[in-house]
């Protein structure tokens, strides 16, 4: 009743004043806001587009409000949580987390909730954007082939997780029932040029994190806390290698992030970037130039940067053994022109003694000139290339070389290294990203270039191939040195 009468008031007014007011008629007579989202009205219907992670769907931009249609189908399937370690994974779409929903403030969303004949239990779901009570949950339990319909109207704007809620709920979740609702405002968020989905979750299984087969849910390490598995997008690796997220330099990025838990809060962070704008906990408030924002079990935040330079960006949650130990880590691939101003890689290294002799010069680029160091014996490169060990590699691979299964690879007895040493030199010239095969077993993680002189690449190789039943090559620094100058 209200907006009907202001409406026509509007319009008077406009015909009076149409020349001066001209524009200002156009966007109150055809856009007309509304003091409560309640009472946007809607035209027309239409079915949602739901996407699998990490991709969203079309955004709504201008389009007025509409009667969304979405289908949401409930599938119970196995999957991989990494190479060789099965899950049955309980999902809404197809996907861990589940298919992204995109509505804007007004939207009357009509909910189709399908769950698949083939599926052993009931389910439903709530979705944090709903008003009402269990956010949709009472009106949506549904069992297996089954579909229950109910519908919600969208009225407060921002980042909603929706859940399963069928009991034991905690179960539900830890299975992989979660993803993200967006409702945009009026008129759409402002564009960007790549937008992202993404979504953590915590995982428990009875083996150990890398026992192989299928794995179990277990109740009593979700209880205790005691993930096996900390994730985005429901498995190891699924925004790793060829997985990556990408982008090009100068480009604006806005990643969804949500966190499904069952259990776990994320602090979720991109090494290499700042966030030029956060939607704290997926809401109004903006904050800017952030480091590490906090995403709640049950909660999520957007993102906004501008990549400004080349290279690959690891996205962990910062509580860093989970990236590193239990699978939080992802990679944004950013590609275009370097900017030196910005970020100009090492420009020189020179050797410190703090007992004088100030700073001196190193040959550094090309290593150390053979000429002004004398060659070690094959003793003193082993005790060297020991200490160069035990300082920098011996924290992913471990004293002994032996590795952490699914983490970083062994270099005891390792067929990868000893088949090729140049390709081992270059791994520590260069660094290491993809899938590998050691032994038997899949890597595909990240190894930083190392930040070592040739005779110490020379020392530390020496080290490993004379030790833990490796084939006894001796690496001399010109050997390191040749490898360097044919990049
Ligand atoms: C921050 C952890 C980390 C550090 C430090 C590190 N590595 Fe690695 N390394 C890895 C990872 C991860 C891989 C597998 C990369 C992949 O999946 O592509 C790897 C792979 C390798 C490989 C090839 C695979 C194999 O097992 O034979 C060699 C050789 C290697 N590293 C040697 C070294 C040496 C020597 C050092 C020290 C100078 C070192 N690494 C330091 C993490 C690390
Ligand atoms: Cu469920």
């Amino acid at each position: 009743m209200k907006t009907t009468f202001s409406k026509k008031m509007y319009a008077g007014i406009c015909i009076l004043g149409i020349f001066i007011m001209f524009s200002s008629c156009v966007s109150n007579t055809e856009d007309k806001t509304y003091d409560d989202a309640a009472d946007i009205p809607v035209s027309r219907e239409m079915i949602a587009e739901l996407t699998p992670p990490p991709y969203v769907p079309t955004p709504v931009g201008k389009r007025k409000a509409k009667k969304l249609i979405v289908n949401m189908e409930i599938l119970e399937q196995e999957g991989e949580m990494t190479d060789g370690v099965k899950y049955v994974y309980w999902t809404f779409g197809g996907s861990v987390p589940g298919s992204f929903i995109r509505t804007r403030v007004g939207d009357e969303v009509e909910f189709h909730l399908k769950n698949h004949p083939d599926n052993k239990l009931p389910h439903n779901i709530d979705l944090h954007a709903v008003t009402g009570p269990g956010g949709g949950a009472t009106s949506s339990f549904v069992a297996p082939g089954h579909e229950a319909k109910f519908s919600f109207k969208v009225i407060n704007p921002g980042l909603y997780v929706y859940h399963c809620a069928t009991a034991p709920v905690g179960m539900h979740v830890a299975n992989g029932m979660y993803g993200l609702i967006l409702v945009e405002p009026e008129g759409g968020l402002p564009e960007v040029d790549k937008e992202y989905y993404i979504m953590q979750g915590d995982f428990y299984t009875k083996g150990e994190n890398g026992d192989r087969g299928l794995q179990p849910f277990d109740m009593q390490k979700a209880v205790d806390e005691d993930a096996d598995y900390v994730v985005f997008n429901g498995k190891v690796g699924s925004l790793t290698g060829d997985n990556a997220i990408t982008a090009n330099v100068g480009e604006t990025v806005r990643l969804y992030v949500g966190n499904g838990g069952p259990n776990l809060v994320s602090s979720f962070h991109v090494i290499g970037e700042i966030f030029d704008k956060v939607h704290v906990e997926g809401g109004d408030f903006i904050n800017e130039n952030v480091q590490t924002t906090l995403v709640p079990a049950g909660g999520a935040a957007i993102v906004e940067f501008r990549v400004d330079v080349p290279g690959t960006f690891i996205l962990v949650d910062h509580s860093i053994f989970r990236a590193f130990n239990k699978g939080a880590l992802g990679m944004l691939k950013v590609q275009g022109e370097e900017n030196k101003t910005i970020y100009s890689g090492k420009q020189e290294e020179g050797i410190y003694q703090p007992e004088g002799g100030g700073i001196q010069e190193m040959p550094s680029e090309n290593g150390v000139v053979e000429s002004e160091i004398p060659a070690k014996s094959f003793e003193e490169m082993m005790e060297f290339g020991k200490a160069t060990y035990m300082q920098t590699c011996f924290a992913c691979h471990q004293a002994e070389g032996q590795g952490i299964p699914n983490a970083f690879p062994p270099l005891a007895e390792s067929d990868y290294l000893n088949a090729d040493v140049n390709r081992a030199i270059d791994i520590i010239l260069n660094g290491k990203s993809g899938e590998i095969t050691v032994n038997g077993q899949k890597y595909n993680s990240v190894m930083t270039r190392q930040d070592l002189n040739d005779d110490e690449v020379a020392n530390v190789l020496t080290y490993i191939y004379n030790s833990w039943g490796n084939s006894k090559k001796q690496v001399t620094p010109a050997m390191v040195k040749s490898r360097r100058n044919s990049h």
